[in-house]
């Protein structure tokens, strides 16, 4: 039985090579998923995601995540959770009851401490020196700027899809607006009988179209990873192009149940991959009418995390 992995942004590099090394062992999409994002959520390089992730407007660092399982369907979140750096684990601990599956702010930090998770301050020095330079430029709230979500789908040799996402969320966001990335449909879906899908973008724009979910259906139905992802994304800019005259940006990673990929995106995004034949590596992806033309990414003209 094959295996295989994707992950937005060139920040999931890392990751994916720990989380291949378990899927190889035969280690499930669960535990590749999470040991994958917390690679991510721990480096204080990226700033988009966990430890240093870029503030609200207040100056709190609030973060998303949310896990899905493939096999039980069963899936959890947390909003606009703080102090915690590994956000994925709670969301993964929220989806395992019948009940409470997700969870926001006072709820979901108090539930945080009661898995007896430590209390770490999120804001380092480099965010909390961003966030006042950007208080005194008095800029709005700018729809994307560079700001990143983690978002993972892994297939394991047992063939079980997981999908999660993690995400400190738009940078300057007022307090308590959670993104597409906590909600299940959103900015994350899988189905074993399907496949699975992870947004990062203006969780604003991908939320109001379900597109984890709509793309999770059109595998169902029979669409490729590739067609899936791509016309996702390609029909819903469109539709909002027409309704409001412009669209936010939208990224997607989509993966089948045979463990092939697709990507759906209106910007140029990187996004990594790998399975049983191909190590990791980074690629990107760039808008070409319908199409997406795929390469490899280039450090000399990307510069994308
Ligand atoms: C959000 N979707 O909070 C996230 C941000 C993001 O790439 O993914 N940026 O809206």
């Amino acid at each position: 039985m094959r295996w295989s992995m994707i992950a937005t942004w060139k920040m999931s590099y890392d990751g994916v090579k720990k989380g291949t090394c378990l899927l190889k062992d035969n280690k499930s999409a669960k535990e590749a998923v999470l040991e994958a994002i917390h690679e991510v959520e721990k480096n204080e390089n990226y700033h988009s995601v966990g430890y240093s992730g870029l503030p609200n407007e207040q100056g709190v660092v609030q973060c998303d995540a949310g896990f899905m399982d493939g096999e039980t369907l069963q899936a959890g979140a947390v909003g606009a959770l703080e102090d915690v750096v590994h956000a994925v684990d709670v969301a993964y601990e929220c989806s395992k009851g019948r009940f409470n599956n997700v969870l926001v702010g006072e709820g979901a930090n108090e539930f945080a401490s009661s898995l007896g998770i430590k209390k770490e301050t999120m804001l380092t020095k480099e965010s909390y020196e961003k966030y006042l330079q950007r208080k005194e430029e008095k800029l709005p709230l700018s729809s994307y700027d560079g700001h990143d979500t983690v978002g993972m789908v892994a297939l394991d040799q047992q063939g079980h899809l997981v999908s999660a996402t993690s995400t400190s969320g738009l940078f300057m966001k007022k307090k308590g607006r959670i993104g597409d990335s906590p909600l299940i449909g959103s900015g994350f879906y899988c189905d074993d009988e399907a496949g699975g899908a992870a947004a990062t973008g203006v969780g604003e724009e991908i939320m109001r179209g379900c597109l984890s979910y709509e793309a999770v259906r059109r595998m169902k139905e029979g669409m490729s990873a590739q067609q899936a992802a791509s016309s996702t994304v390609y029909e819903w800019t469109e539709k909002m192009i027409l309704k409001k005259g412009y669209c936010d940006a939208i990224s997607l990673i989509c993966m089948n149940v045979q463990g092939e990929v697709g990507i759906g995106t209106n910007i140029k995004f990187a996004f990594v991959c790998a399975d049983e034949n191909h190590e990791p590596q980074v690629f990107v992806a760039i808008p070409d009418g319908k199409d997406i033309i795929l390469r490899a990414y280039d450090d000399h003209q990307d510069h994308l995390d």
